[in-house]
């Protein structure tokens, strides 16, 4: 990890960066800036103890990690955008709990959040993530969507495949702490990218602060609009300032691509399709990754990565791949069985409702992905998930005929 900031000062952008740190060519982030740095200043009049959040109601990754120790040795550091740890741990802070997940409880402002504040970045990722460790493990990245057997679903079952990931661009600030420019920036970097895509992966970007009435209730109707983030948790960090500025929907004609740009990541790009053809969906996801990959750095860009913690985004939960590769299933028995839940842990997979991560399951159908984003590569996670689902629909049809179901032996989770 102690390698990102050189490689950023190195990279094809140190010019963007350096000029942006010395000719202060970032105008509308000075007040952000400063006032970081005028609270820090303030701060150091009282000892850190002073500070120390009451955390004793909270369930989130950061209350259990956070010690007065390691906040004394972090609370006046910054990062070289003077992003400090209060503004990471905030949301953790004003938020207790969730009614269904367990939640993190701190977000990265930008690339350097994750080296500069390891000591509180490393205990929450290795909890929210199963025991991986930043310090010593290395995580695979493999995007050869050749390598995947039996992508193929029953369609009896399975009403829909998806699988989607997020990109942060190198040397802007994350959501949660970027400037209005530099989030025009993302914008105006990632559009002119995918201009550049040819053939079926070809399409069109729908500004939200310019579409028409007519386009954004059509993508209201097909579920492809993403809302203005009204969750505390999303809010609290910051991630809803300036709505709806340089915030926007792309996507392919075939509306089977689809690339969000400046939500709770720089980028979150989407493949998806109607039945069970994971492979398939896979396979466009890998090919329309490593095209946009390829347009971005052709303009001087890349995107945040590094050995460890792979991909880097705001949230911990979505470090590595930030890969989830679900299906809409129904499974009317299996649901209904208290072992359930036992199978979706052992196979590492999760369930949500299909309404999305903060709605509860409802009636027969299930929205099924991988639990795991870090410590496995993409090809793995979306293997498990088909093994997984193949799994589970072999259960429903067991019950279906009045059979008796296993619950399967717990998948290994690191290879050592
Ligand atoms: C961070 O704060 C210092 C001290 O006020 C200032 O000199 C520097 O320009 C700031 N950096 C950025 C990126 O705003
Ligand atoms: C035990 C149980 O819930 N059985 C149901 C399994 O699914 C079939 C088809 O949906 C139903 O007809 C059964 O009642």
């Amino acid at each position: 990890m102690a390698s990102s900031f050189t490689r950023m000062l190195s990279g094809r952008n140190a010019a963007v960066v350096l000029a942006s740190l010395g000719a202060g060519t970032l105008a509308s982030g000075y007040m952000l800036s400063d006032s970081g740095v005028a609270a820090a200043e303030r701060k150091k009049m009282y000892p850190p103890s002073a500070d120390y959040p009451d955390l004793r109601k909270h369930n989130n990754c950061m209350a259990s990690a956070l010690t007065p120790s390691i906040y004394a040795r972090l609370r006046d550091k910054l990062t070289p955008n003077n992003w400090s740890l209060d503004q990471c741990i905030q949301t953790g802070v004003d938020n207790p709990g969730h009614p269904f997940i367990k939640t993190v409880g701190m977000v990265a402002g930008d690339e350097e959040s994750y080296e500069v504040f390891a000591d509180l970045f490393d205990p929450v990722i290795k909890d929210r993530h199963n025991g991986y460790d930043p310090k010593t493990m290395k995580h695979p990245t493999d995007l050869d969507s050749s390598k995947i057997t039996s992508g193929m679903f029953d369609e009896r079952y399975v009403l829909s495949s998806r699988v989607r990931t997020g990109r942060s661009i190198r040397g802007l600030g994350l959501p949660p702490a970027c400037t209005r420019s530099e989030r025009r920036e993302v914008e105006r970097v990632v559009v002119q990218a995918l201009s550049g895509l040819r053939g079926d992966l070809s399409g069109q970007y729908y500004s939200l602060t310019q579409m028409t009435e007519h386009q954004q209730q059509r993508l209201i109707d097909e579920h492809f609009l993403f809302d203005k983030p009204v969750s505390p948790l999303l809010t609290a960090a910051g991630m809803a300032r300036d709505w709806p500025d340089a915030r926007g929907i792309w996507h392919n004609n075939e509306k089977t691509f689809l690339i969000w740009i400046n939500e709770e990541d720089h980028t979150r790009v989407i493949s998806m399709e109607k039945g069970g053809n994971m492979k398939r969906v896979f396979e466009r996801f890998c090919r329309g990754l490593k095209e946009v990959e390829r347009l971005i750095q052709e303009r001087g860009w890349e995107f945040m990565w590094n050995e460890h913690l792979g991909y880097i985004l705001t949230c911990p939960s979505n470090l590595g791949t930030g890969l989830r590769a679900g299906v809409h299933v129904r499974l009317p028995n299996l649901s209904k069985d208290p072992r359930f839940s036992k199978i979706l842990d052992n196979l590492r997979l999760q369930k949500r409702g299909t309404g999305g991560v903060d709605t509860a399951a409802v009636g027969d159908t299930f929205d099924i992905s991988n639990l795991d984003r870090l410590g496995k590569s993409e090809v793995e996670l979306v293997q498990l998930v088909i093994d997984g689902v193949n799994y589970l629909i072999e259960c429903e049809k067991r019950l279906e005929r009045g059979q008796d179901i296993k619950i399967p032996a717990p998948i290994v989770q690191f290879r050592k």
